[in-house]
């Protein structure tokens, strides 16, 4: 049986490598791939299901046209091909390419999506998106303070005596990380976890700190507070290495544990003693999670949190360090420099970014000259993913003409008029990085696309040549039509680096050239003075916020304006958190329509502290009714003691479907820097629902 090296290209931590046994054109078993030293346990229960997914009678398997009637039937590719060329050059002429919007998010990682700007580039340009869903405001916080997003390699982590899960729940979202973990704790490590939720990742914690959503900036204020006061400033790298220490310490002077504990609602002995293990235990890692950074204070607060590094010199060690995303394998793309995600215009005038992905609906809905009249969806579900369900519903219900590409008929699917079946990981090659781990993979064609279903890149090259693109434009950007053609173009792209080849990928992960396994171990840290910054002058211009990390309320919040609303008053219509967090078993939008999967989650529903919930005669599995001014859920409650008093909870990634989806209730807004989404920022009311 043949056996092929492939890797999970999912929006996923692990970006699993894998082993793929392929018989007669079935994939029959799926292993882990040991060259990945970073997952060698293998896939998860996703990883497995592939074997479902890949053939599911849900599957699109050709395009599809939406009737009169809301139905959907099959079409030629040929048909759908035209129907698509009539309205773009029909709109392209009568109002300029830029009433064309191209959305694609987050679904597969891989070289070849790079084909869609190309093809719209060739078209004239669009309008695009800026910004991002996931994980801006800890990027630029960490641009911004460290000069770049490296870090030590995963397996690292289990050289540190003190681990500080901080907002992040790696025993759902980044399952492979665990194993590092327990390494270190066997070795006598304290780890630390800070969560509203008491997560699977909590339950092993050895310390375990409950706050208020949003709050941890003033948390890390006052832990450094108490490290200085117990003289665990690491002096000499605060001299060589760290600019802005004095102002810092003159900072947080007043910012006392139990200022810190009033704001954040937890134990001042616990903000005193995350402080004391920082001051006394070396080496120390924070890995942070991108959940607590979509509030609008978030940017804000991850740099309180890099300073903790900074101030007890944890950065450039074994064991030390900080762990977000580590873009060491972003060699090809502009990730790694989060500048790039932000000019709102492109100086070649061709692309024009002008929305923002945090407030899509409202912006799609806001354009004026020319307005959006059609849009192009691939890899992405913004009517369940985006913040504010019901404007983004608004906005592609306004639209002429929605062409969605995907596997699956998504809620946003179903809201085109034309859905073009999209290709799995196995049936096109292409290459991958991703954002915990170093390596580069190969995610390897190992059978052919069923049905009717063509790559994007054949998609996109079929359309250029109905609207007259001329052949030697199409080959030097968009690759293809055959295997053959693809993989040199994905060679020429591996050779511009020394040891990168596809003969290397297939037989495993390849770390990049350069690679650091210890990040910033030279103490070079690439910011403009060449230190640690505490103090940004460019936090301040690019984003006019303090040049130092401080901490202020996020907007939405019990104790601050909510939409000119008074809050935290008795009166208060909306008094609870609604989180939406990650969940083991989906990636987002992803899986959660299998049966495999449904088997072990099969509907979504809203947990609730017991207090909160006597308080409103809810029960154990009352049906209740979740909602704000935005919108609305219905589904059964939940009791659930280890969530903080205050808060709720619905994992994300519901299909409307399925029961609603949790962005009925989230705001449309960008986080203080780097243009993320603050969907986090969300006040709401539970009710038993009649
Ligand atoms: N309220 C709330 N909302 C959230 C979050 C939250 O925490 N709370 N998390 C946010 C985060 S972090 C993220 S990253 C986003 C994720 O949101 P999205 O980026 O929209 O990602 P997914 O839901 O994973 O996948 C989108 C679609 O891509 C399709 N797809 C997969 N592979 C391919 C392919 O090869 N080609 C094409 N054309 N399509 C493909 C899938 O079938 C799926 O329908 O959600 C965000 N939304
Ligand atoms: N199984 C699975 N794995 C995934 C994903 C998935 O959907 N499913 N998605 C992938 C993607 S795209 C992403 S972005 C990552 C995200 O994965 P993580 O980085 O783990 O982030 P989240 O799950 O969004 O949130 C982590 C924790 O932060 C907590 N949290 C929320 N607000 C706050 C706060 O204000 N303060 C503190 N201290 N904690 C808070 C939540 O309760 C949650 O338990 O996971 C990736 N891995
Ligand atoms: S979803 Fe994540 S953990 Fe699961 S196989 Fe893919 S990369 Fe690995
Ligand atoms: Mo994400």
């Amino acid at each position: 049986m043949p056996v092929y090296t492939t890797a999970c290209p999912r929006n996923c931590y692990s970006t699993c490598g894998m082993r793929v046994h392929v018989e007669d054109g079935e994939i029959r078993r799926i292993e882990p791939h040991t060259g990945n030293r970073a997952t060698p346990e293998g896939v998860c229960l996703k990883g497995l299901s592939y074997v479902e997914r890949v053939r599911s009678p849900d599957r699109i398997l050709e395009p599809l046209r939406r009737t009169a009637t809301g139905s959907y039937t099959s079409i030629e590719w040929s048909e759908a091909l035209d129907l698509i060329a009539t309205h773009l050059l029909r709109i392209r002429a009568e109002s300029g390419p830029q009433s064309i919007l191209y959305y694609a998010a987050s679904g597969t990682k891989g070289l070849l999506n790079g084909a869609g700007a190309e093809f719209w580039r060739l078209f004239g340009g669009c309008t695009t998106t800026y910004g991002d869903l996931c994980w801006p405001a800890g990027l630029e916080a960490t641009r911004l303070t460290l000069g770049d997003n490296r870090n030590n390699a995963p397996w690292d982590i289990a050289n540190a005596r003190l681990i500080v899960l901080w907002g992040k729940n790696p025993a759902e979202t980044n399952i492979h990380q665990m194993p590092f973990v327990q390494q270190a704790r066997e070795a006598g490590a304290t780890v630390v976890v800070i969560d509203p939720r008491r997560t699977e990742t909590a339950e092993s914690a050895d310390l375990w700190l409950r706050p208020r959503p949003g709050t941890d900036g003033a948390i890390a204020l006052a832990a450094a507070n108490e490290i200085i006061r117990l003289g665990g400033v690491d002096d000499q790298f605060v001299r060589d290495h760290v600019l802005g220490y004095d102002e810092f310490e003159a900072r947080v002077a007043s910012l006392s544990p139990a200022w810190a504990a009033e704001i954040a609602e937890i134990p001042e002995v616990q903000v005193r003693e995350l402080g004391r293990l920082l001051a006394e235990v070396r080496p120390a890692t924070i890995s942070a999670g991108f959940g607590m950074q979509r509030y609008t204070n978030s940017g804000q607060t991850m740099r309180a949190i890099l300073a903790l590094l900074a101030v007890t010199g944890n950065l450039g060690r074994p064991g030390a360090g900080w762990v977000y995303a580590n873009l060491q394998s972003a060699i090809f793309d502009e990730v790694k420099d989060p500048l790039a995600f932000f000019p709102p215009e492109r100086p070649d005038g061709v692309m024009r970014v002008s929305i923002s992905t945090a407030r899509l609906g409202h912006d799609m809905l806001a354009q004026r000259d020319p307005p959006l009249r059609m849009a192009w969806v691939e890899r992405g579900n913004p009517v369940t993913q985006n913040p504010e369900t019901n404007r983004v519903l608004e906005a592609f219900r306004a639209l002429e003409f929605r062409v969605v590409v995907d596997q699956f008929l998504t809620d946003t699917a179903r809201e085109a008029d034309l859905v073009l079946p999209a290709k799995s990981m196995f049936e096109q090659t292409d290459v991958i990085g991703a954002y915990w781990h170093p390596y580069l993979q190969l995610r390897q064609k190992v059978i052919e696309p069923p049905g009717a279903v063509k790559p994007e890149t054949e998609i996109y090259r079929l359309l250029a040549e109905r609207l007259g693109i001329p052949d030697e434009a199409i080959a030097n950007r968009i690759p293809g039509p055959t295997d053959e053609e693809v993989e040199a173009f994905l060679e020429e792209r591996l050779a511009r680096f020394d040891g990168l080849s596809l003969e290397r990928l297939r037989e495993g992960p390849v770390l990049p050239p350069d690679h650091e396994e210890v990040a910033f171990a030279d103490l070079r840290f690439p910011t403009p003075s060449g230190r640690v910054e505490l103090r940004s002058e460019e936090a301040q211009r690019r984003w006019g916020i303090d040049p130092l990390p401080l901490y202020h309320e996020s907007l939405e919040s019990t104790r601050g304006e909510h939409a000119g609303r008074r809050v935290g008053a008795p009166d208060d219509p909306y008094p609870l958190y609604l989180m939406t967090p990650n969940t083991k078993n989906r990636i987002h939008s992803q899986f959660g329509n299998l049966r495999m999967i449904r088997r072990l989650d099969p509907a979504p529903a809203v947990h609730i502290h017991p207090d909160d919930a006597e308080r409103r005669g809810i029960a154990d599995g009352t049906p209740v009714r979740v909602y704000n001014d935005r919108g609305e859920l219905r589904l059964p409650a939940r009791l659930d003691p280890g969530l903080k008093s205050g808060c709720v909870s619905v994992t994300n990634g519901w299909w409307i479907s399925d029961g609603g989806t949790v962005n009925f209730c989230s705001a449309g807004r960008e986080t203080d820097i780097g243009f993320g989404a603050a969907f986090h920022d969300n006040l709401v009311e539970v009710e038993p629902s009649v």
